[in-house]
């Protein structure tokens, strides 16, 4: 055996742009250089393909053709049979101290100088490539964290809990859930007979069911959503003591819905709404920030709870184990190509390092199988890990060797281990030095399909949820009961799921099934199709703590004001008050907002005084349904105009219908009036007075501006005026 160099390999290093700069090397501009094959030969001619004679065939050996058109035939991979739909984006993520490492030895977590580079991917879950996004459904947030230690990925979504407690139920639920066997419809929906057919008939999903027919099923944008870990994992600190740990991704523009009119009206008119309102964002250099923090329970407490730590159908309460924040994750940076990077990116939650490691959450284990072997599917090869985004940064040495598109040459004979001739090379680690080593957990037993008992409780923290939400909130999940299981045709199955939300809540059974046609009381009944066994761990819980509500659940009790990256729209015609125009634009974009001017038509609008300003987008182009709130300036002219036009009537009354904030002043009140905007007690048009009610901001037209853009501000930091849903009657 060769002198082994005893110089050992230092510790990779990484920071915020290791994963920009190891991008580079595979890009490619054509910007300035002539078009070639891809042998590299100059191509001189790319619009005719090589015939026999000008109107002859053509010919086999014309090698540019094949050769384009071949790439041109296999482009296509299979999309991913879940979350199919998505779009990606860089960033970074840093902690904020070294207070973790008690936990963990996870350097990305406890370096708080490190900046690790990271690609996130959001999607949805049922539609396909090329579905709409704003959909009812459950957001994919999936992080890949470049680390020094090697890829860790977190695959989570925006919703804390699941519909099964095994993963061997998946391929039934997503059979259910997506388009119907037969005729392939509906798309991207939940609401037909198969889903809530199995739902109704797997008690254990009635949780997750809650958060799915709640606001956080359509998210007004992918950067105004929480992300969750979901499972309970395993920190894991230098001394090889281990934490249980769930992960929490929350926004620092808080979480915002859309309202569900005006999701699925969304869904034609910008059926990329999320994907636009992500990217735009990015490129005005709104960055998306999300906050990490976790909850911790020390393995001592794996019992001290009513709910098993291992079921993924339960939260753990924050009112009995607060959240720590750690760190925060900042996104800034588009993808330059979508299927390179979007489409590509190959995520798995056994992605682990040092640090962090997985419990036995039966649904966790069987993703372990499920990410690899679906990325196989996807790409038909091994070497997957080789694309650049999927590439680690920390270096990469083994003896894997061969398969479909090979990427890496490896040197040298001895591929394999234990060798000599190599060195003994590549070396093992020592856990000391950042070697993985799996938690060392005691695990014993029969060999069993079946369920602890600790798992069996299905509606506890589903009655927990209802109980947490706003009035404005629940009504929400009623009508979206509504929606759902109206578009059931099967009475059978309508009931049996009124059975179940029977046991969440009465008073929520009853809304529901006053909406569906189904009698209430209801006395069918489903049976849990788990196998569920009397264990110690079943016993243990039955004495754990437990909480009645919890705030923490409800969007709008954690709302965060912020009129930041908030879309305004500015209605006017010609005639318009120009001072007033540009004091309230300045104001909006003073606090962050985006104003933009929305007019009949493009070019230029000239205001009372003989200003001109230029119109962003005309109203055959953008409806109320693409901003966060209305703004109609004074000027009688083009208030008058305005009257007269139904698309500006139509936007101020569905800007109101769907409780955006909307503001106006003088003359502009006409204009509510017309557009049915009733409820709400206007200023008087020639008065002093700013009155701000339930969202709606008006002024007299000798009102002060600067106080006018304040309280328009205010009503702008609330997103959503529910109120106005029950006090008053909306065109
Ligand atoms: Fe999954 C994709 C999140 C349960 C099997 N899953 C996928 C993605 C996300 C999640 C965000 C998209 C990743 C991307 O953007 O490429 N999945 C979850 C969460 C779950 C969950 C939070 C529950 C806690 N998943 C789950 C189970 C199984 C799978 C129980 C199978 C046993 N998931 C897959 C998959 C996918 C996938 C079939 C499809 C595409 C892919 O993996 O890369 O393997």
């Amino acid at each position: 055996m060769e002198e082994k160099d005893n110089k050992q390999p230092k510790p990779t290093q990484v920071n915020e742009d290791s994963k920009n700069k190891q991008l580079e090397q595979y890009r490619e501009d054509g910007q300035g250089e002539y078009m070639t094959t891809d042998q590299g030969v100059r191509i001189n001619h790319t619009d005719d393909s090589l015939k026999a004679g000008q109107r002859g065939p053509t010919l086999m050996e014309d090698f540019h053709f094949r050769e384009k058109m071949t790439h041109f035939d296999h482009e296509s991979i299979p999309e991913r049979v879940v979350h199919a739909r998505g779009s990606g984006v860089h960033g970074y993520f840093q902690p904020y101290d070294d207070s973790l490492k008690k936990y963990t030895k996870a350097r990305f977590l406890t370096e708080p100088g490190t900046r690790t580079p990271v690609f996130v991917r959001f999607s949805t879950v049922v539609g396909s490539r090329g579905s709409a996004d704003t959909v009812r459904d459950v957001r994919g947030f999936a992080t890949k964290f470049y680390t020094a230690e090697g890829n860790y990925d977190l695959v989570g979504n925006n919703m804390p809990v699941f519909f099964i407690q095994d993963g061997n139920k998946f391929p039934d639920l997503v059979h259910a859930i997506k388009p119907m066997p037969d005729n392939e419809m509906p798309q991207a929906s939940a609401a037909h007979d198969t889903f809530w057919d199995f739902a109704s008939l797997m008690p254990e999903s009635t949780h997750m069911l809650m958060w799915v027919l709640s606001d956080r099923a359509i998210p007004r944008s992918f950067r105004m959503m929480e992300g969750f870990g979901v499972h309970t994992f395993r920190f894991i600190n230098d001394e090889g003591k281990a934490t249980f740990v769930k992960f929490h991704w929350r926004s620092t523009l808080g979480a915002n819905s859309l309202v569900w009119d005006e999701a699925q009206k969304l869904a034609g008119k910008d059926p990329d709404w999320l994907r636009r309102d992500l990217w735009d964002a990015i490129e005005m250099g709104d960055y998306p920030e999300f906050e990490l923090s976790v909850q911790l329970v020390p393995e001592e407490d794996e019992f001290k709870y009513d709910f098993d730590l291992l079921d993924a159908t339960k939260i753990i309460p924050e009112e009995l184990v607060p959240r720590r924040p750690v760190g925060k994750m900042v996104l800034n940076r588009n993808p330059d190509n979508f299927f390179s990077e979007t489409e590509q990116v190959a995520f798995h939650p056994g992605n682990l390092v040092p640090g962090i490691d997985v419990t036995n959450d039966p649904l966790l284990q069987g993703r372990l199988f499920s990410y690899i072997d679906t990325q196989l599917n996807r790409f038909n090869s091994t070497n997957f890990t080789e694309v650049p985004i999927n590439r680690p940064v920390a270096p990469v040495h083994n003896h894997h060797g061969a398969g479909f598109m090979r990427m890496t040459i490896g040197k040298g004979k001895a591929n394999y281990w234990p060798n000599s001739i190599g060195n003994g090379c590549p070396m093992m680690t020592p856990e000391a030095m950042g070697g993985y080593v799996h938690y060392m957990e005691k695990v014993e037993g029969h060999k069993i399909r079946a369920r602890s008992e600790s798992f069996n409780d299905h509606y506890s923290q589903a009655t927990l949820f209802w109980n947490s939400l706003t009035e404005p909130e629940k009504e929400h999940l009623v009508s979206a009961a509504h929606f759902e299981l109206g578009k059931v045709e099967r009475k059978e199955i309508r009931r049996r799921q009124v059975a179940n939300f029977y046991k969440v809540d009465p008073q929520f059974a009853a809304l529901v099934a006053a909406g569906i046609g189904v009698e209430m009381p209801v006395d069918q009944d489903s049976e849990p199709t788990g196998n569920f066994v009397k264990d110690d761990a079943s016993e243990k819980i039955k004495k754990g703590k437990s909480v009645k509500e919890s705030p923490a659940i409800s969007m709008e009790k954690n709302k965060i004001e912020t009129a930041k990256s908030r879309r305004v729209a500015i209605l006017i015609e010609d005639g318009f008050d120009y001072n007033e125009v540009m004091q309230v634009k300045e104001a909006l974009e003073a606090a962050g907002a985006h104003p933009k001017i929305i007019s009949k038509l493009l070019g230029k609008r000239v205001s009372s005084t003989g200003q001109e300003i230029e119109v962003d987008k005309h109203h055959v182009s953008a409806d109320s349904i693409m901003f966060d709130a209305v703004y109609i300036p004074d000027g009688e002219k083009s208030v008058r105009k305005m009257m007269g036009l139904g698309d500006a009537l139509h936007f101020v009354a569905e800007a109101f219908k769907h409780c955006k904030p909307i503001a106006t002043s003088g003359f502009g009140i006409n204009l509510l009036e017309k557009a049915f905007v009733v409820g709400v007690n206007f200023a008087e048009k020639d008065s002093g007075k700013v009155m701000s009610h339930s969202g709606v901001v008006t002024a007299g037209s000798d009102a002060d501006a600067g106080d006018f853009a304040d309280k328009f501000i205010e009503a702008i930091k609330k997103h959503r005026h529910w109120d106005r849903e029950r006090h008053m009657t909306p065109a």
